[in-house]
């Protein structure tokens, strides 16, 4: 289906939006302003992007570990998400969850979570309780190539058929997880074969390009709210950054990683020669909406370097286990 100019505008800029969040993210944690670990986005911006482009305000997303991406692209607002980072009581946990706890349900935002495949079975009674209210929403769930191989995704995929859930089981393919290549670890070549097994429509796109991304989300989406059930969708794509911060990354090929680094393979890039060739958008429009992005991020720093920390009494505020 054609997106219009506005729509193609608005995508380009959130894949900006990710990418300097990220950067962000990393040199702030370098400059030990955030705690814990935090893992980057960098490189697989187009499958957020696309993903959630095919998405109404009101449907659900599940994230992971690796979420700001999805975060974003669902319309979450960066200054709360960095507020967070920073441990900071303006931030969607009043700064106590952190990068892996970031949740948005105004926006259909489940939350992160750093268990692999934890989103998998919350996405799933997302997508039951949709069907049992009638309301027509869907839920993507996100999750790794890694998570692939987690059961619950058995389990989960099983009932979803067989009750022909509004769901997408939506698989980031970036080729490692942790610090092992997936390839060696997952007994099919193709992840999308596993859909087989519980007869569920199962397709591969090129998580490179946001609108093949967005192309396979929105069929998967009518597919869903039509009735007919959930689709598992690999997108293949590449981790550009380590699996954490300060990952020496020495177990993967430079070259390996410098290829996807190129401007040919890179998803913003990529996208950005498409716009200025079919989707008509000068070269000045692309870098105002750069610009914005990058001007929105830096005030997202600021709005979060310049929030209070939490009272030391609110550590026992909101606290359920
Ligand atoms: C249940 C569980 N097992 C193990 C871990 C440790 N762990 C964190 S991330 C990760 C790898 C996940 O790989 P993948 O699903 O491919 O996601 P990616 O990091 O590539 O986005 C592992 C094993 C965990 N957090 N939860
Ligand atoms: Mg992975």
């Amino acid at each position: 289906m054609k997106l219009s100019h506005d729509q193609l505008a608005d995508m380009y800029h959130r894949m900006w939006l990710i990418r300097y969040f990220e950067e962000s993210a990393r040199s702030l944690f370098q400059e030990n302003m955030i705690r814990g670990t935090t893992h980057m986005y960098t490189g697989e911006e187009a499958v957020a992007v696309g993903a959630c482009a095919a998405l109404n305000r009101d449907d659900y997303i599940t994230s992971t570990h690796r979420g700001h991406g999805h975060c974003l692209a669902k319309g979450g607002d960066p200054r709360r998400m960095m507020a967070e980072l920073l441990g900071k009581v303006t931030g969607y946990c009043k700064g106590k969850g952190g990068s892996m706890h970031i949740a948005d349900l105004d926006l259909g935002i489940l939350g992160a979570n750093g268990i692999v495949g934890g989103g998998i079975g919350i996405a799933t009674g997302a997508a039951y309780s949709a069907d049992l209210r009638g309301s027509g929403q869907v839920a993507v769930c996100f999750f790794g190539d890694g998570a692939s191989n987690q059961g619950i995704l058995m389990e989960a995929a099983n009932m979803a058929a067989l009750w022909k859930l509004p769901i997408i089981y939506l698989c980031e393919e970036n080729q490692y997880a942790e610090f092992s290549p997936s390839k060696p670890f997952i007994a099919v070549e193709r992840i999308e074969v596993k859909a087989q097994a519980f007869g569920l429509a199962g397709v591969t796109v090129d998580g490179n390009d946001v609108l093949a991304v967005y192309e396979a989300v929105r069929r998967a989406v009518e597919r869903a709210r039509g009735g007919d059930g959930p689709t598992l969708l690999v997108a293949q794509t590449y981790r550009l950054e380590g699996h954490t911060v300060g990952d020496p990354l020495t177990y993967r090929p430079k070259e390996e990683a410098d290829e996807w680094k190129s401007a040919e393979r890179d998803p913003i890039s990529r996208f950005g020669r498409y716009l200025t060739g079919e989707g008509g958008f000068s070269e000045k429009e692309l870098e105002t909406l750069r610009q914005k992005a990058q001007a929105e991020i830096d005030e997202a720093i600021k709005f979060a370097i310049d929030s209070p920390e939490p009272e030391i009494a609110a550590l026992w505020e909101d606290v359920t286990a």
